[in-house]
C-alpha cells in the first residue's frame, strides 16, 4: 500500500471498464426493476460465468444475494455489492507482496507462455528496484529468440541494471547460473532471471525450466526464491490451463497477471485465484516502466464491479 501513488484506483477502474462494463451491462439487462427470483438467479450466474469469473465464485454471488434477497427486489447497486464482495473475500488471502527480504541474492525467475508480459514485467520490477534502492541484475534466459536479449538489454539500461546475456541459442541454464555467480561476486542483492515462453515444444520448454531451477539450487540450494507465472489478463479462462503447465514443472510461488488495461477478461484473475490459490503479487495495467501496481485485492474487486474506490 505504502507505494501507492496518486490516481492508482483511477488508472486500475479506467484499465477495467471493459470487464466491469461487460459485467455492468449483463447485471443492469437481467435487474432493471425485477425481482429476485430463480430465473434471474440463473441468468446472473451465467452472465458471470461469462465475464470470466470461473463458476465457483459466480454461485457465490448468486447465493449471497439469494440468502438475502430472494423474492424481493433487487437493485444493481446491490448486485454489484455482492460481486464485490464475494471476489475481495477470494482475493484477500491472496494479496501478497513479492517479498525480497530474505537472504541475498534474492532470486526470482519469471515463467510464463510467450508474449504474457515476462519480459516486460520482469523490467518493470527491476526499475521498481532499482528506485528503491536495492541492486537487481537481469538475466536474459529466453535465449531462444534474438529480441527477446534485445528486449532485457533495454529494460537493463532504463533500470540502470547489469544484463547478463548470451548468444541467441545459448544453454539458459548455464546463463542462470553464470548470472547468480556474478550476482554473488559483486553483491547484488537480487537476480531477475527471464526464461523462453516458447521452444520446439511444450515438453522442451519445461525440462528448460526445471534444468534452470535445479541448476540454480546447485550454486544456492534455497533459491530460487521466487517462481514468478506470469499470465495474460486478455486470455480469460486459458488462463487457468497455462497456469497448470507452468504449475506441473515449477514450483510456481506467485502470480503477476498483466494487461488488464482495456481487457474484458480481468474477471479471469478471479478464476486462477481460486483454483490455485497463489499468492499474487502484481497486476500489469500498461507498457510502461510504471503501469506495474502491487496487487489490493479490495481495490481490484471493486474496480471489477465497476464501483468506485
Ligand atoms: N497493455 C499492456 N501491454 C503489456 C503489459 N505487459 C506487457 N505488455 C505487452 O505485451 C507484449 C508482450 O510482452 P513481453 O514482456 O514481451 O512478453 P513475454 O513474451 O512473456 O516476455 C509486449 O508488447 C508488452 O509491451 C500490460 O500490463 N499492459
Ligand atoms: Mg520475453
Amino acid at each position: 500500500m505504502s507505494d501507492k501513488q496518486p490516481g492508482f484506483f483511477s488508472r486500475l477502474a479506467q484499465g477495467l471498464k471493459r470487464s466491469s462494463s461487460r459485467l455492468g451491462d449483463s447485471v443492469s439487462a437481467i435487474f432493471t426493476k425485477r425481482k429476485l427470483d430463480a430465473a434471474a438467479l440463473e441468468e446472473l450466474e451465467d452472465a458471470l460465468i461469462a465475464a470470466d469469473l470461473g463458476a465457483a465464485a459466480a454461485i457465490q454471488v448468486t447465493g449471497r444475494l439469494a440468502k438475502d434477497r430472494f423474492d424481493k427486489e433487487v437493485t444493481d447497486e446491490e448486485v454489484r455489492g455482492a460481486l464485490a464482495d464475494v471476489v475481495a473475500e477470494t482475493l484477500n488471502p491472496l494479496e501478497k507482496p513479492l517479498d525480497l527480504t530474505g537472504e541475498s541474492p534474492q532470486v526470482v525467475v519469471f515463467v510464463g507462455v510467450n508474449g504474457s508480459g515476462k519480459t516486460t514485467t520482469l523490467g518493470k520490477i527491476a526499475v521498481k528496484l532499482k528506485r528503491e534502492g536495492r541492486n537487481p541484475i537481469l538475466a536474459a534466459g529466453d535465449t531462444f529468440r534474438a529480441a527477446a536479449i534485445e528486449q532485457v538489454a533495454i529494460w537493463g539500461e532504463r533500470a540502470g541494471a547489469p544484463v547478463v546475456r548470451r548468444e541467441i541459442g545459448a544453454d539458459a541454464a548455464g546463463l542462470a547460473f553464470d548470472a547468480l555467480e556474478q550476482a554473488q561476486r559483486a553483491g547484488h542483492d537480487t537476480v531477475l532471471i527471464d526464461t523462453a515462453g516458447r521452444l520446439q515444444n511444450k515438453a522442451e520448454l519445461m525440462d528448460e525450466l526445471r534444468k534452470v531451477i535445479r541448476v540454480i539450487r546447485k550454486k544456492m540450494p534455497e533459491a530460487p526464491h521466487h517462481v514468478v507465472l506470469v499470465l495474460d489478463g486478455t486470455v480469460g479462462s486459458n488462463a487457468v490451463s497455462q497456469a497448470e503447465a507452468f504449475l506441473e514443472a515449477a514450483n510456481v510461488t506467485g502470480v503477476v497477471m498483466t494487461k488488464l488495461d482495456g481487457t474484458a477478461k480481468g474477471g479471469a484473475l478471479v478464476q486462477v485465484a481460486e483454483k490455485f490459490r497463489l499468492p499474487i503479487h502484481y497486476i500489469g495495467i500498461g507498457e510502461g516502466e510504471s503501469d506495474l501496481q502491487p496487487f489490493s485485492a479490495r481495490d481490484f474487486s471493486r474496480a471489477l464491479a465497476g464501483l468506485d474506490g
